[in-house]
């Protein structure tokens, strides 16, 4: 007897326990209440031609969360970065504001707010940004060997996969970006990154045969050549992992090894980079157009990558000149100070870390590291 009541307060309690713990269904909804959300990015990543730095974000995505019972509304900001909230169940909600801003970087804000019994509150959410790219550049060799016969052949871009699950390089793109000031007058209004080269990983985009397992590194060489046999200081890259190869000229072709391809037709070049200041891209591969623009060196074509869809971009050169790259890619500049032929390169300080700042995420380093921090 004494067991079969034991028995039945544990049941009780066990019940209880799941009742209190549990988030209740919803009653009703309380037509009263109206609750005003602003979405603001004070960074300059949602509009870096806003000056007041005090934008107000449309099309950002709100969810608020119930924490009371099993309930979850979904909202878009309007025009003016606005979302009334009415109609609800009155409970206590956690709001989380995402804004995307590429594939590699989005504005997230979040608050937790009382929507019970109120009416015309206005309040605010105020954006961070995090960065979501697994696969970052970790490394960009341009200033060319010690040398005195202006040899800088052994260029290479290193990639790092910072994730903890395999990423593929089917079909991405690295590109140099145009940099030049009729373009810098427009890079922070415009939806797309414009490029001057670019080059494609083979495979397609979504595609799974060449993978980039966690914690590894890859290098891609302008030529994967034993460039230390023309330079004694140059870089053996006759081992890269890539090679960008320009099928349009009569590019150096390491049949061990496989290539990007060039994108825009009849551009010429190799994929070579200043040695003194530049801006690189890495693209999903998604989505790019190749357009005839008209410069004052007359029409050129270029290749626009959407910012929706670059995982990483850096630029590198000296800090007192103008930026060339989107504030959205990068809100600063590697390399500062870094010679020409030094035989020094630029390389994340932690292959981990991307703050979409280059100025602190990247150092100099005396060497080339191809393939390793
Ligand atoms: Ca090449
Ligand atoms: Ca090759
Ligand atoms: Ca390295």
């Amino acid at each position: 007897m004494w067991k079969l009541t034991e028995s039945i307060l544990l049941v009780w309690i066990v019940f209880w326990f799941i009742q209190s713990c549990t988030p209740k269904q919803p009653v009703q909804v309380d037509t009263d209440v109206k609750y005003t959300v602003v979405v603001v990015d004070t960074t300059g990543l949602y509009n870096p031609a806003d000056s007041s730095r005090h934008s107000l974000v449309a099309g950002a995505t709100l969810n608020a969360n119930s924490t009371e019972y099993v309930k979850n509304y979904t909202f878009r900001t309007d025009d003016s970065g606005k979302v009334v909230i009415e109609g609800v169940i009155a409970s206590n909600y956690r709001l989380d504001a995402h804004y995307p801003v590429s594939r590699g970087t989005a504005l997230l804000g979040s608050r937790t707010v009382s929507i019970i019994s109120v009416t015309d509150v206005v309040d605010t959410i105020y954006l961070s940004p995090i960065q979501l790219a697994p696969v970052l550049i970790n490394e960009i060799y341009y200033a060319g060997p010690q040398n005195n016969i202006y040899f800088f052949y052994d260029q290479y871009i290193e990639l790092f996969n910072r994730a903890d699950s395999t990423v593929y390089l089917d079909g991405m793109i690295l590109t140099r970006c145009r940099t030049s000031p009729e373009f810098r007058v427009l890079m922070d209004t415009v939806d797309y990154v414009q490029n001057v080269y670019a080059y494609q990983f083979p495979g397609t985009p979504g595609g799974n045969d060449y993978p980039l397992e966690p914690g590894e590194y890859i290098v891609i060489a302008t030529d994967a050549y034993d460039h230390s046999q023309t330079v004694t200081n140059a870089v053996d890259l006759s081992h890269a992992d890539f090679e960008f190869f320009n099928q349009y000229r009569n590019d150096y072709d390491n049949p061990d090894v496989p290539n990007l391809l060039n994108i825009i037709p009849n551009i010429g070049v190799d994929f070579y980079i200043g040695l003194g200041c530049d801006a690189v891209v890495l693209a999903d591969g998604s989505s790019y157009e190749v357009v005839m623009v008209s410069t004052s060196h007359g029409d050129r074509l270029y290749c626009n990558v959407p910012i929706s869809t670059v995982l990483d971009g850096v630029e590198y050169g000296s800090a007192s000149t103008a930026k060339g790259l989107t504030y959205r890619i990068d809100t600063g500049k590697a390399g500062g100070g870094l010679q020409k032929y030094s035989g020094k390169t630029i390389q994340r300080a932690n292959p981990f870390q991307d703050t979409n700042n280059s100025t602190n995420d990247f150092q100099i380093t005396n060497g080339p590291t191809p393939g390793y921090q």
